[in-house]
């Protein structure tokens, strides 16, 4: 763990393993052989790990998730090895910066948003915290797009990111699984005289795992991230094969390695695409064939105690197919009765809801199932027809609650309802925040909350600040060290101990020269990559996360016009200076998000190329958010945007990542920022518009006409806008957007907030020009922000649900 011995492995590597030379030193093999070096540090404690794992017969549990946004390993490996100084020096000798090294690491962006960080955030607090917790995904060739800006419309790119090759993956062929699709089902009676059913004919591939290591903070502790990719069995179809038909049988093979090829980009549903279903399933199918193979290996075909060692959490309902599969896999496969096998099921499943609107509900036509998984579809059908009957019993003769509560939704196109089978198969199912938690019992899960209300609990999301603080904000991390000492990285409770800094005159000199450093940093990056300067004393204002309309960047956007008119007209007395920095992808197929993006660009080349404005306000779209820039983004943010319709953001966690990092928020009552808000107090964050409740009350009678003629401001906005100022040679452009804001049935209500969000922000603006108040403010919000770790999130999971007792492997 020396810097000695780190300087001759890495010597090692990069002259003798890959070849290179001083002549041609380019951070990318520089990159590849520090790799290495840093995962040959892994290896032993990975192996511990199993054996330790093994050994104790420790419970384990299984996350399931179609994603895992890892983002990059090398830094995060360095940190929780604890070698990053002796690497940095190492490096020093040889006039290398470690930053050049790192940003040569192309980002795992296996993941869309905030689903798929959550859990790699979960995977570190796990391995942190010594937990036998195994993430199983696929591993996607390509992963969320790069988006690039071309004149202001967003493009995709695809993300080859395996290009380079990956030092951090490990493939593992002998744990190959075989998975079925097609086909057809048949029953035939056994030679005990029972009566099952096989699934034949089918049309095989192989899921190969790839284990990628998940280093816990210096604890000798690393986990394992499995993922599967897709490959052809190598059969060759006879039939096509005899008609001449060579070519295509051949082509097969190509069919197979498409199933993992690609992301599906959409963070919300898209709804009937067979190819992701074929996805979901072969994840579910591999991970969970794999656990009963290891199962069997030590205790034959008795699985009565497979439940009491196994937890199998569903991100979303993305791998809810799991409910079916394991029942097929006990049943078909292993000859389980139908009641003992529930039993195993139901004991065993765990399912998180990461979402409110109801439109985002995951459902598959029966008949892509009926084609696709025939076997799953009976199965599916019997849990259905004997949970019906329990329903039955309960509310004899209330048919319209058995229409409601079936799994099948009936109707021209009959529908598997994911979300369902997910609930009736597990036997615990959790919101991501109190308010979402609350409301997912009230509303889109009422008729199974009566049912079974012990089902329904809430798990508070966090991050990780080893990543989010430690390792994206290493200036702010020393000072914090140097006052309070460093037992936050493992107890971010202890951030309390800078209360008492936080009217320090010379705490809070200290705390800005480090905000602006990470300015600065951040300003570079602005420039580099949007051509924009901005000047470090403005007020970093910042937006970054999915497009969609209910997270309002159009809210923001109005805004931003509005600052403008008031330039304008020369409403300038006591003008605080401002950077408005907005980014994040719009789903390929989602024209509105698409719009807003366009929108935004051009109102920033408008205002940014006005000389009336000049510094007093710049707007900037940084493309390609991802989670290498938002280590760059929340270091540098003064302002933190949370402003969706209160009820729709399930938690948020780019929320908590701001405000660990000292930002402030300007925010609604919605999903985590209500928990922000009860531990920073409201004197340090600037809540605004209507609530949850409020919100289903105006949608009854709204009018946003009338708001808009009673307020001169938004009137001059909305004028600007329709008056194609930021469209001059492109009419029509903004309509879409033009009309959902005037639009009585506009779901998100931007109108109704934007006084309030206006007033708010003036409220920002003057609170900024003091800078003492302002530095205050920001030490309170770190100070804060120890609830938002995922290592509390992940004591709540274990505790509330998982159970699993933390497990030391052997010291090296
Ligand atoms: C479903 C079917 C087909 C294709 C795609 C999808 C799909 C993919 C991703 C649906 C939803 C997602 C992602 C949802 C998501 O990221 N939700 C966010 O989860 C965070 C972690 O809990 C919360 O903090 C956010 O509030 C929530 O929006």
């Amino acid at each position: 763990m020396d810097k000695k011995a780190i300087d001759e492995d890495f010597l090692r590597y990069y002259n003798r393993t890959l070849g290179r030379d001083k002549q041609h030193c380019t951070s990318h093999y520089l990159y590849e052989a520090l790799a290495y070096t840093v995962r040959d540090r892994l290896m032993e404690r990975w192996k511990e790990t199993r054996y330790a794992y093994e050994e104790k017969d420790a419970r384990r549990t299984c996350y399931l998730s179609l994603e895992f946004l890892m983002g990059r390993s090398l830094s995060n490996a360095m940190l929780n090895l604890g070698i990053t100084d002796a690497v940095t020096r190492m490096l020093y000798d040889y006039g290398i910066e470690l930053e050049e090294v790192e940003t040569a690491e192309h980002d795992a962006g296996l993941g869309n948003g905030g689903l798929g960080r959550l859990v790699a955030c979960f995977l570190d607090s796990c391995a942190t915290l010594q937990l036998p917790v195994l993430g199983y995904g696929l591993r996607y060739e390509y992963g969320m797009f790069r988006q690039e800006l071309v004149n202001g419309y967003q493009i995709e790119e695809p993300d080859h990111w395996l290009r380079d090759g990956n030092p951090w993956e490990l493939e593992r062929p002998e744990y190959t699984q075989r998975i079925h699709f097609g086909g057809r089902t048949e029953s035939y009676t056994d030679e005990n005289g029972a009566q099952r059913v096989r699934w034949v004919n089918t049309h095989d591939v192989l899921a190969v795992p790839y284990d990628i290591p998940v280093p816990g903070f210096r604890n000798d502790t690393v986990n394992s991230l499995r993922l599967w990719k897709s490959t052809s069995t190598d059969e060759f179809d006879l039939d096509e094969f005899n008609a001449g038909d060579y070519a295509e049988a051949v082509e097969s093979k190509n069919n197979a390695e498409h199933i993992t090829m690609v992301l599906y980009p959409n963070d919300a549903s898209e709804n009937g695409k067979e190819l992701r279903l074929r996805q979901q399933y072969l994840l579910a199918s591999a991970s969970l064939k794999d656990v009963l193979r290891r199962w069997m290996r030590l205790h034959g075909d008795d699985f009565d105690t497979l439940a009491d060692k196994h937890c199998f959490q569903l991100n979303d309902t993305h791998p809810s197919i799991a409910v079916a599969e394991l029942m097929r896999l006990l049943v078909d496969e292993n000859r389980v009765d139908w009641d003992r096998a529930w039993d195993i099921v139901t004991r065993s499943m765990a399912y998180t809801n990461h979402t409110l609107l109801p439109e985002a509900l995951e459902k598959w036509p029966v008949q892509m199932f009926q084609n696709l998984l025939p076997r799953l579809l009976e199965v599916i059908y019997e849990i259905n027809a004997r949970f019906l009957a329990r329903v039955a019993q309960r509310w004899p003769g209330d048919t319209d609650r058995l229409r409601r509560l079936s799994i099948i939704e009936e109707g021209d196109t009959p529908m598997v309802r994911m979300a369902y089978l997910a609930i009736v198969g597990s036997y615990s199912v959790n919101g991501v925040a109190e308010l979402h938690s609350q409301l997912l019992k009230e509303g889109l899960f009422r008729d199974f909350f009566e049912l079974w209300p012990d089902k329904f609990n809430n798990k508070t999301n966090g991050v990780t600040q080893r990543r989010w603080l430690a390792m994206c904000n290493p200036d702010l991390s020393a000072l914090i060290n140097e006052h309070i000492g460093d037992g936050w990285v493992t107890k971010l409770d202890k951030l309390k101990g800078l209360t008492k800094y936080a009217d320090d005159a010379a705490f809070q000199q200290r705390w800005r020269e480090v905000k602006l450093a990470n300015k600065q940093r951040l300003a570079d990056m602005v420039e580099r990559d949007c051509g924009v300067k901005i000047a470090t004393s403005a007020l970093f204002d910042v937006q970054v996360k999915r497009i969609h309309e209910y997270k309002r960047q159009l809210l923001n956007a109005l805004h931003v016009i509005h600052l403008y008119n008031r330039i304008k007209r020369g409403d300038t007395a006591n003008w605080t200076q401002r950077c408005v920095l907005v980014g994040g992808k719009a789903a390929p197929g989602y024209a509105m998000a698409k719009d807003i993006i366009k929108l935004i660009s051009n109102v920033a080349k408008i205002i940014n190329a006005d000389p009336d404005v000049g510094d007093l306000l710049k707007v900037v779209f940084l493309p390609n958010y991802r989670v290498s820039a938002m280590e760059v983004i929340c270091p540098g943010a003064d302002l933190s945007e949370q402003i969706s319709t209160a009820g729709k953001e399930a938690s948020g966690t780019g929320n908590m990542k701001f405000m660990m990092n000292g930002a402030i928020t300007i925010g609604t009552l919605d999903g985590a920022n209500i928990e922000i808000l009860e531990e920073v107090g409201d004197d340090n964050f600037f809540l605004f518009g209507l609530d949850a409740a409020q919100v289903a009350e105006t949608r009854e009678d709204y009018r946003p006409w009338d708001i808009i003629d009673a307020d001169a401001d938004l009137y001059a906005v909305m004028q600007l806008l329709k008056s194609g100022y930021f469209n001059q040679f492109e009419k029509h452009l903004f309509d879409d957007i033009i009309n959902s804001i005037t639009s009585a049935s506009d779901p998100w209500l931007t109108a109704a907030d934007f006084r309030t969000f206006i007033d708010t922000q003036e409220r920002v603006a003057a609170a900024y020009r003091d800078q003492q108040s302002w530095t205050r403010m920001s030490i309170l919000n770190t100070a804060n922000s120890g609830k938002f770790s995922t290592d509390r999130t992940m004591l709540e999971y274990n505790s509330g649900i998982w159970n699993l007792s933390p497990v030391t492997p052997l010291p090296l």
